[in-house]
């Protein structure tokens, strides 16, 4: 890409241009979050890509959030900008060794995290996010045993929450279980009045410490209307841009890992740059086809969870 080239400019034009529209997660890099059309977690996206009349969904995000969107709009072009924007959750969950998991409890109702491949969603009765977990959980009737996959912290966190026994896959996410719980502590202890806040994919010994455990969304939301004026933040540290944004006078501190890296940094959001987003919708590639069976199968359950979660 010419150097000189100013990509925001650009990506504007190709958007008027191509009727596109951009969605973007919160752990996309800032400037990202900043050109985006609309920026959310997983939930809001893909009512957005559910409703939008744009042609093109450019998704700023991972392979199974465009895969979503595509099944939730078929008939329209989604782009990726980097098809090995993947997820360790989502890879933690392949669908053939998942189908035989299944067999062994052929009585259970199927409830899936949304961080998961369209192929695991056919295999899914209805499907969740951190944000409206706790009511798909409710609707099912509580005689109803019920399998939860592929995240089992936030399953954990689930069955304590909700009271429901479920059987749970051994899933997780490399980011949210990277947290250092002995660095929190001191991290706390150096800014006693800084409320710690986590999101519900941490182990159950992060969650502990939390005053407030909530989706991406949540977290930004309680940040807003909490009287502190300093959070440690445990979730993956893109969501601090937005939380900076909305509540420009208060201290945001993301939770350190174990390790001296960047490892609360998503390595498969981080994928994505502005100028793969500028090629990516310059050539209309890469692009997410999926195969009709999957789409058909796959979105039903997707259709329930939004249907609870109006
Ligand atoms: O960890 C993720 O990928 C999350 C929290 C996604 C989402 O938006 O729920
Ligand atoms: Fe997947 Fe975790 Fe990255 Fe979210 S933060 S996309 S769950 S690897």
């Amino acid at each position: 890409v010419d150097p000189t080239l100013d990509l925001f400019e650009e990506i504007n034009r190709l958007k008027k241009e191509k009727n596109a529209i951009i969605l973007a997660h919160y752990y996309q890099e800032p400037d990202i979050q900043d050109i985006a059309d609309y920026i959310g977690d997983s939930l809001g996206l893909s009512r957005e890509a559910a409703n939008t009349d744009a042609d093109i969904i450019v998704f700023a995000g991972v392979h199974f959030m465009a895969e979503t969107a595509k099944m939730l709009s078929p008939q329209k072009k989604v782009l990726l900008p980097d098809l090995k924007a993947g997820c360790s959750l989502a890879d933690s969950a392949p669908a053939p060794l998942f189908k035989k998991f299944l067999e062994k409890y052929p009585d259970h109702v199927v409830v899936s995290y949304v961080n998961c491949s369209a192929e695991l969603k056919t295999l899914t009765d209805i499907c969740c996010t951190s944000t409206n977990a706790v009511d798909v959980i409710n609707s099912i009737p509580l005689d109803q045993k019920i399998i939860f996959a592929p995240d089992k912290n936030l399953g954990a966190y689930l069955i304590k929450k909700t009271g429901r026994d479920m059987v749970l896959w051994n899933g997780a996410c490399m980011v949210h279980e990277i947290f250092s719980n002995e660095k929190i502590t001191k991290l706390m202890l150096r800014h006693p009045h800084a409320e710690f806040i986590a999101h519900p994919e941490c182990e159950e010994h992060i969650l502990a410490k939390a005053s407030y455990i909530g989706s991406t969304t949540g977290l930004l939301k309680y940040t807003q209307k909490s009287p502190a004026k300093e959070f440690i933040v445990a979730t993956e540290a893109g969501i601090l841009h937005q939380m900076q944004k909305a509540s420009p006078d208060k201290v945001f501190i993301p939770a350190p890992p174990e390790n001296n890296c960047a490892c609360n940094e998503c390595p498969y959001m981080r994928l994505n740059t502005l100028e793969k987003l500028y090629l990516c919708m310059k050539h209309e590639l890469p692009e997410i086809i999926l195969p009709d069976w999957v789409i058909q199968q796959g979105r039903v359950c997707i259709d329930r969870m939004l249907e609870i979660s109006q």
